[in-house]
């Protein structure tokens, strides 16, 4: 008989927060998301300093090697410039093939989804809402709450983000509130 070693996983998924030394994290305030928003009045008199939100990633495997898997949670907070909600930046990835999950921790609000034709769709984003986003579609999430939304990804290590193509031509729609209501506008 032969007894194996059992060991302790890293524990760093607490309370739905990554948490511990081999996280890494990164913070996005209004400052550093210049030409995302429609209304460029409302931007300009809001402080460049307002979070707008935090990625808490763990990425184990080096971003070239196949077959790996990174995880994170996004917390995006609850806010607007004039009509439009506060938004992730939102990408395509740079390796095509690359797929992702999504999934809704806390709060409410909107997946955007585009094709590289640009036809766009959304899903709703709720706690335990699963998003399975295919290969070559642009994804950004959109917090149409006043709570804080947090949710979880995981996505494989080589997939790369390519925030060019948005940063140039951004999406078709924006998620604006229109009589009280979240809805996706097309421009
Ligand atoms: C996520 C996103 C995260 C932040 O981890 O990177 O939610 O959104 P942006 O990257 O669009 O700013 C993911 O989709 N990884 O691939
Ligand atoms: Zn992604």
């Amino acid at each position: 008989m032969k007894t194996h070693e059992i060991i302790n996983p890293p524990n760093l998924f607490m309370h739905n927060l990554l948490i511990g030394d081999e996280v890494q994290k990164s913070r996005r305030r209004l400052g550093d998301l210049t030409g995302l928003f429609q209304d460029h009045q409302s931007f300009e008199v809001t402080s460049p300093d307002e979070l707008v939100y935090e990625v808490y990633s763990y990425i184990p495997a080096d971003e070239k090697s196949q077959g790996q898997l990174n995880f994170g949670v996004t917390r995006l907070y609850p806010g607007k410039i004039g009509r439009e909600y506060f938004m992730t930046k939102g990408h395509f990835h740079h390796c095509e093939k690359s797929t992702e999950y999504y999934w809704g921790i806390e709060g409410e609000g909107l997946l955007v989804l585009m094709d590289q034709e640009r036809h766009i769709r959304a899903e709703k984003m709720f706690p335990g809402s699963l998003h399975y986003i295919r290969a070559g579609i642009a994804h950004r999430v959109v917090n149409t709450g006043s709570t804080l939304l947090s949710f979880g990804a995981c996505w494989p290590s080589d997939a790369g983000h390519n925030y060019d193509e948005i940063a140039c031509n951004g999406f078709s729609a924006r998620v604006l509130e229109i009589s009280g209501i979240p809805q996706l506008i097309s421009l």
